[in-house]
């Protein structure tokens, strides 16, 4: 084992001049902040190789199982911190910088977010990438390299507007190109029957070739590789219609393979319908797919031993093509008959299902898929006639049949991407724990009745490298000091400080950390959007996508009763608070970008009122993004995890506030329910309905208007905000966004909003005890080492993979 390179090497001081001259051709007189952040990284990238290689050796000859992961996502953000932190260069790095003038905190502001993920699902991904090399499992992590990742939001005059992220605009000194690992990816065409085997022949073809990125886990132990595919065409250039003149019918192909890995689909939880969108889906899954049919047979040379030495874990179902494709090289090119090539798929694939909401289960329609892909299409019937034969010899009737099958018959007819990953895979996991159980009793009854023991839970989780150690030193540091280092290597140990809980003298330092969180994120947005903020008031902080479902506009009504409330009883102990929200909208979502107007109209006003005398202020950070998260987390008072109960799968920014010490504010839903289980009943603020009575209200007749007219407070809110008194320019702009709380309020937020203005209030009684609200935040931080994706990783490892180091 290769141990983190604290000193070793040449010194960095003379490392980064020479890879400065003789790398990016600058001298220290020339060289712009950027060429210093090339250079930094690529003096940095150095010592990464070495230990990267080292891993891949002895991967080689241990000849151990590997593990794949497929996903169309991977939120990785900045890695500079990141790999220098796991690497434990990250003092020497500094030092060396600073010989040059250069602030290390400077240089790595220069990295730009690689975004190449919409939210939870695609960060969930670079979570566990670090947490597979930090356990030291040989993996891959496979994906797209989209030109422009998430878009860039602007906010003009309260309105979202989307512009391009550009991150490789500078190029990407991370990455390596290896051009050898290249596959032809093919489209339409037809299948010929050849007698004894048939053979697809597609119509077009493009080239997916591979571009590496080192993925360096703690302590530097492993570096595993992120595998993200590019396109271009067999042919970059028609030179005969060149030099007929026609020169955009001469560069037609490439353009046309560029556009598959052109854009990140900014669609979160809602299925992008554009054929472009299932063109991407199966040019990285074939690619990746050939990738680790050709590793393994070209190590083990025989295709049948394939379960043995690969776990092929598919994020979602947007890789769920796998099942199909990996079915089709087995058949087609290896020569297996069905039956075999069935059973080795199974073994080696596995699914994970991240969300409940009907809209998100990916469909095709049937005739676009069969056009696409028409060899996929038949083995999908194949497979499907096995299982439907099965469900009926188990006794399925007509409904289950139809339930279980691939194919959705009412309507249009569809491709069930999640049926064909559920049957597909030996294991089928949700993400916590509540969210396994409604699998099993909602969208997948009937499957689960098929299969009982495939579906298994594993509950989130997030790297405390970069949720807790990089993004928040000062709390690490005190950590450190009252617990010792331990928990740097195993998160659970977090747990010996519940024995220092009421301990006030570790209360004042992690109150001290805080406040320096509060005031160094209040100066960035002083400086970014030109607020004043108190930071000794209460930092409430709402970030995540926007989505009805998550409620931010709960909030935001709760935002306006407490600010008609402090307006008429000026005399009572409001306790000053900061609203903090950030997310971003998917372009074609008109409610999601109505809020964020909406959030912006009451931030304007509110914060102009001096009525309020600062007791309440209200910001919309534009552009929320995993940087940002860094910044904001460590200096959240009170995390905002309020969506409809039943609706979230498990949600991880609720793991990351709270291992910063901050309490949440929640329903009992995805992974709130094992956070409370966890930091006990006494440290977090429960409220609302749970997941069975939304249920029920939904199916029995709830009455919204009722339950509006009902409640003094949400009444005036809901009818301010419809009449226009936030938007006094449009005044009708928030009729139709109010009128739906009236008529179905299928998020029911008035029928939790009493329950939320409560616990709101609850929480400023818990402020007002400061001591009491320290002890909170540290039986937080104690006791959410359980959140760790090494822990989440090593229960996939052994319940799943059945992997082990190497
Ligand atoms: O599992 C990661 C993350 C969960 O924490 C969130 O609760 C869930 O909403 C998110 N799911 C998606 C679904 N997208 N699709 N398909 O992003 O996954």
């Amino acid at each position: 084992t290769v141990a983190a390179s604290g000193s070793a090497g040449p010194d960095m001081k003379d490392h980064i001049l020479d890879v400065l001259r003789h790398r990016v051709g600058k001298d220290v007189h020339s060289a712009t902040p950027h060429d210093w952040f090339t250079a930094t990284v690529l003096a940095l990238r150095d010592k990464v190789i070495d230990n990267w290689m080292d891993s891949t050796h002895r991967t080689y000859e241990a000849a151990g199982k590997r593990v794949y992961y497929l996903s169309l996502e991977f939120l990785i953000g900045r890695l500079l911190r990141d790999a220098l932190s796991n690497m434990g260069l990250t003092r020497e790095m500094e030092k060396a910088l600073r010989t040059y003038g250069f602030d290390l905190s400077a240089i790595e502001d220069l990295e730009p977010d690689a975004a190449l993920g919409n939210g939870g699902l695609g960060r969930l991904a670079a979570c566990f990438m670090e947490s597979l090399a930090s356990l030291d499992i040989p993996a891959y992590g496979y994906g797209i390299r989209y030109v422009n990742g998430m878009f860039r939001q602007r906010l003009d005059d309260g309105w979202q507007v989307e512009l391009p992220e550009t991150w490789l605009s500078h190029g990407n000194p991370w990455e390596f190109d290896r051009r050898e690992s290249a596959y032809r990816i093919g489209f339409g065409g037809e299948v010929v029957d050849k007698g004894d085997r048939v053979e697809w022949i597609p119509a077009e073809q493009v080239e997916a070739s591979a571009v590496d990125t080192p993925v360096v886990g703690w302590r530097g132990k492993r570096v595993n590789t992120l595998r993200l595919w590019t396109a271009s065409a067999l042919d970059p250039i028609r030179l005969d219609a060149f030099n007929a003149g026609d020169y955009a019918g001469a560069l037609a192909e490439e353009v046309r393979a560029e556009t598959l890995v052109r854009v990140l689909y900014p669609a979160d939880s809602s299925p992008a319908g554009q054929e472009l969108r299932l063109r991407q889906e199966y040019f990285f899954t074939s690619a990746s797919i050939q990738d680790i049919v050709r590793r393994h047979v070209q190590t083990y040379g025989a295709i049948e031993t394939l379960p043995d030495k690969a776990a092929i874990q598919l994020n979602d179902t947007h890789p769920a093509v796998a099942v199909a494709e990996l079915m089709r090289l087995l058949v087609d090119v290896h020569g297996l008959d069905f039956n075999e090539a069935w059973d080795l798929t199974r073994r080696t694939v596995a699914y994970t299902n991240h969300t409940l909401l009907p809209e998100a289960l990916e469909s095709w329609p049937l005739p676009l898929f069969e056009r696409l892909l028409p060899r996929h299409m038949q083995i999908i019937y194949a497979i499907n006639s096995r299982v439907l034969r099965e469900a009926r010899k188990a006794g399925a009737d007509d409904r289950a049949i139809a339930a279980i099958s691939l194919i959705d018959e009412a309507g249009e007819r569809r491709v069930r991407m999640a049926n064909l990953a559920f049957v597909g895979a030996h294991s089928v996991n949700g993400v916590a724990a509540l969210h396994t159980e409604l699998m099993k009793s909602t969208v997948f009854s009937d499957l689960h009745g098929l299969y009982p023991t495939r579906i298994n839970n594993k509950t989130n989780g997030v790297t405390p490298r970069r949720w807790l150690q990089q993004c928040n030193p000062g709390l690490t540091g005190v950590i450190t000091d009252a617990i010792g280092p331990a928990f740097l290597d195993d998160a659970e140990k977090l747990a010996d400080l519940n024995a220092l809980a009421g301990d006030a003298a570790l209360g004042e330092r992690i109150a001290e950390v805080k406040r320096a969180n509060k005031v160094a994120l209040a100066s960035y947005l002083r400086q970014t959007m030109g607020l004043r903020l108190d930071p000794d008031a209460l930092f409430d902080v709402h970030i995540k996508r926007i989505h009805e479902y998550k409620r931010q506009l709960l909030n935001l009504v709760e935002t306006v009763a407490l600010y008609d409330q402090i307006r008429s009883h000026p005399e009572r102990d409001w306790v000053p608070r900061v609203k903090i929200f950030g997310g971003k909208a998917a372009s074609s979502y008109h409610n999601a970008k109505l809020i964020i107007k909406l959030a912006s109209d009451i931030a304007r006003r509110v914060n102009a009122d001096p009525s309020v005398g600062g007791l309440l202020k209200v910001v919309f950070m534009p552009d929320y993004n995993v940087s940002k998260a860094e910044r904001i987390i460590p200096a959240a008072d009170l995390s905002e995890q309020i969506s409809t109960a039943g609706m979230e799968a498990s949600g991880t920014g609720n793991m990351k506030f709270a291992m910063n010490g901050a309490l949440t504010i929640g329903t009992l839903d995805g992974a709130n329910v094992e956070i409370k289980d966890r930091v006990g009943d006494d440290n977090i603020v429960i409220f609302g309905l749970t997941a069975e009575e939304v249920a029920e209200k939904r199916a029995g007749g709830y009455n919204p208007r009722a339950v509006i007219e009902k409640s003094r407070e949400l009444q005036q809110a809901v009818s301010a905000i419809a009449t226009g008194v936030f938007s006094p320019d449009d005044p009708s702009r928030y009729a139709g966004l109010m009128g739906g709380i009236y008529d179905h309020d299928w998020f029911m937020v008035a029928a939790d909003f009493d329950a939320y203005h409560a616990a709101q209030r609850r929480v400023d009684r818990l402020w007002e005890d400061q001591a009491a609200w320290r002890e909170k935040a540290i039986r937080n931080i104690a006791n959410v080492g359980w959140f760790s994706s090494d822990r989440t990783i090593g229960e996939y490892a052994r319940d799943i993979w059945g992997v082990g180091s190497a």
